[in-house]
């Protein structure tokens, strides 16, 4: 545990696992190859990602900033005082200030596998809300959580906040499982206020993933110098390209790095041959029509009290209670 100011601590979990790149080497070794796309934030990265965040055709983010800010009251009398704001996935921390200004928010433990990252955004959360405690925990919350018990028994109200439909990220047996790993998290009155993209036409979704400044190919195409770097892998970023589409049948958003010809990438003492056009698939992002991610969520144990979205219903957010 490393502390730094009085009201922030940073929890790191990912440090003792040395073995956190293996199911990567495993995963590039498969018949087809895939990464998680959890190996996109480097610091680099989440930089990349905040710049995404940004764009003109990444509707996201700023229709779900858009719908929080509509129905803030509201979201703030679900949320009631004095609770305890678990955010899975932080990031830059950006949405969650919309929370905190409200003054009502007693602790936030923002976790992310960002390292450098998180710290910088805990910290400056930390100054910014000298009221609140920020404890920010490294860890890679996809595979098993284990968040500290006296900090889960400590808080009186939890409300777990997994904005951004990150939820997407996961094939929808894992997103069922995670969503029934929160309503374990949680107690009764607790809540889980999550973002969730919607299905709509192609052409929005392609351009969303397929941006005219080529920043999201720059992100995917970061994994591969993260993997350079952290395991010594020798992929030569000229020669694999980005692509992304949106796959109808499957509701998802494909991204994958196609190798532009035939060629040997070696990782230690692993040699892969990539055929001219094969690919690794390095992320999904499931969108899910309102009434179908309101099945998900009711089977996995929730009840559902409120969904928002905008006039376009382009994005939608969910509180549910356990
Ligand atoms: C952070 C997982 C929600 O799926 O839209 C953005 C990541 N990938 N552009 C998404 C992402 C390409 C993003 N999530």
């Amino acid at each position: 545990m490393i502390k730094t100011l009085s009201n922030m601590r940073i929890i790191d979990q990912l440090q003792e696992q040395n073995n956190r790149f293996d199911e990567a080497i495993e995963s590039l070794t498969a018949t087809k190859k895939s990464l998680q796309p959890k190996f996109l934030y480097d610091k680099y990265g989440s930089i990349l990602f905040e710049q995404i965040t940004q764009l003109e055709e990444y509707y996201p983010t700023r229709t779900e900033l858009s719908i929080m800010e509509r129905s803030l009251d509201e979201i703030l009398r679900y949320i009631g005082s004095g609770s305890t704001v678990i955010e899975f996935g932080s990031g830059a921390s950006r949405k969650i200030r919309m929370l905190l200004e409200s003054g009502t928010i007693h602790e936030y433990i923002p976790i992310d596998i960002s390292k450098s990252f998180l710290m910088e955004s805990s910290e400056q959360l930390s100054i910014d809300y000298p009221a609140i405690q920020v404890t920010g925990i490294v860890a890679d919350y996809t595979n098993e959580l284990n968040l500290p018990k006296e900090l889960m028994d400590a808080a009186k109200k939890k409300t777990v906040f997994f904005p951004g439909s990150t939820i997407g990220n996961f094939e929808k047996k894992e997103a069922h499982n995670f969503l029934s790993m929160i309503a374990a998290l949680l107690s009764s009155g607790d809540g889980l206020l999550i973002g969730v993209d919607v299905k709509k036409a192609p052409r929005i979704l392609h351009n969303a993933y397929n941006d005219k400044e080529g920043i999201t190919a720059k992100f995917n195409l970061n994994l591969l110098t993260h993997l350079n770097r952290e395991l010594g892998a020798d992929f030569n970023l000229n020669q694999f390209e980005h692509y992304a589409f949106y796959n109808a049948e499957l509701g998802r958003v494909e991204m994958h790095l196609v190798s532009m010809e035939e060629q040997v990438v070696t990782i230690g003492n692993e040699s892969i041959l990539f055929n001219n056009h094969e690919t690794i698939h390095t992320e999904n992002s499931y969108k899910y029509s309102i009434s179908e991610f309101q099945q998900l969520a009711s089977g996995a144990g929730f009840v559902l009290e409120k969904t928002w979205t905008d006039p376009k219903e382009l994005f939608s957010l969910h509180y549910l209670s356990v």
